[in-house]
């Protein structure tokens, strides 16, 4: 990966191994808990936090997470976003995404020309993604108007991913939508990374030790966990899960 500081970062974690994302919502999670959460995610192990949610964040209520997490923790502060409102030059990074299998051009290509100008002058660093939705793709899948992969093609998801690489994306990321009854299936994960080089993002469902352990052996780079510290705190499970990823980079 080339690219600026927050990407310099991954790619030097990734050189030792698989890393964790813990995804905090600002309308769940705001200000200074979202604060907190991040420093039990990061004492936990988790290598960055993701700030984002499915409603309409406004950029008040990013940028006030966003300043809590960089209070507490030294790990980058990236925006998922759901929209142009919710950027903040607040965080470090937003994940560029593009929703390669939505019907909507906006979220293909047209809010993206619409934001990048105000990327730009905020001074965030873009992190290049190809985002593709799975079955079922939960809320984020019908809000985006996304003809999810069926669960049974990882072909379809392969062609995409290989797509998205191809026109220089720099991630990928497989999305089962956040409360998945199940994570993306290892087939998809193992199928995807047959055929790509760049870093490969899979979260959504993910709930248990043993969901990490499949998706990190079929060759996930990043497991990106949200509802279970929401719900929970960061708990037992979380810390499984995080684990399961330690794991992987000692070995
Ligand atoms: C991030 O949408 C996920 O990819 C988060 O999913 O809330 O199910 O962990 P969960």
């Amino acid at each position: 990966m080339t690219g600026g500081r927050v990407e310099r970062y991954l790619a030097d974690r990734l050189v030792g191994g698989p890393v964790h994302f813990t995804l905090i919502d600002p309308d769940k999670s705001p200000g200074d808990r979202a604060g907190a959460v991040a420093r039990s995610a990061v004492a936990a192990g988790s290598h960055a936090i993701l700030l984002g949610g499915s409603t309409g964040i406004s950029e008040q209520g990013m940028g006030d997470a966003a300043d809590a997490v960089k209070r507490n923790v030294d790990v980058p502060a990236i925006i998922f976003p759901e929209g142009p409102r919710s950027l903040t030059p607040r965080a470090d990074a937003v994940l560029f995404m593009s929703m390669l299998n939505s019907r909507n051009l906006d979220l293909v290509i047209r809010a993206h020309a619409q934001a990048a100008p105000a990327v730009r002058s905020m001074g965030l660093e873009p992190l290049s993604l190809g985002y593709l939705i799975v079955a079922p793709g939960m809320r984020v899948g019908e809000v985006g108007a996304a003809d999810p992969i069926p669960r049974d093609r990882p072909d379809l998801a392969a062609g995409y991913a290989l797509a998205a690489e191809y026109l220089g994306m720099h991630m990928v990321y497989l999305e089962a939508g956040s409360g998945a009854p199940e994570p993306v299936p290892a087939e998809i994960v193992r199928a995807v990374r047959a055929v790509v080089s760049v870093p490969l993002v899979v979260g959504g469902g993910i709930r248990t030790a043993g969901d990490a352990r499949r998706l990190l052996a079929a060759g996930a780079n990043v497991l990106v966990t949200g509802s279970i510290a929401e719900e929970q705190g960061v708990g037992d499970r979380f810390r499984e899960i995080v684990g399961e990823v330690q794991g992987a980079r000692g070995r």
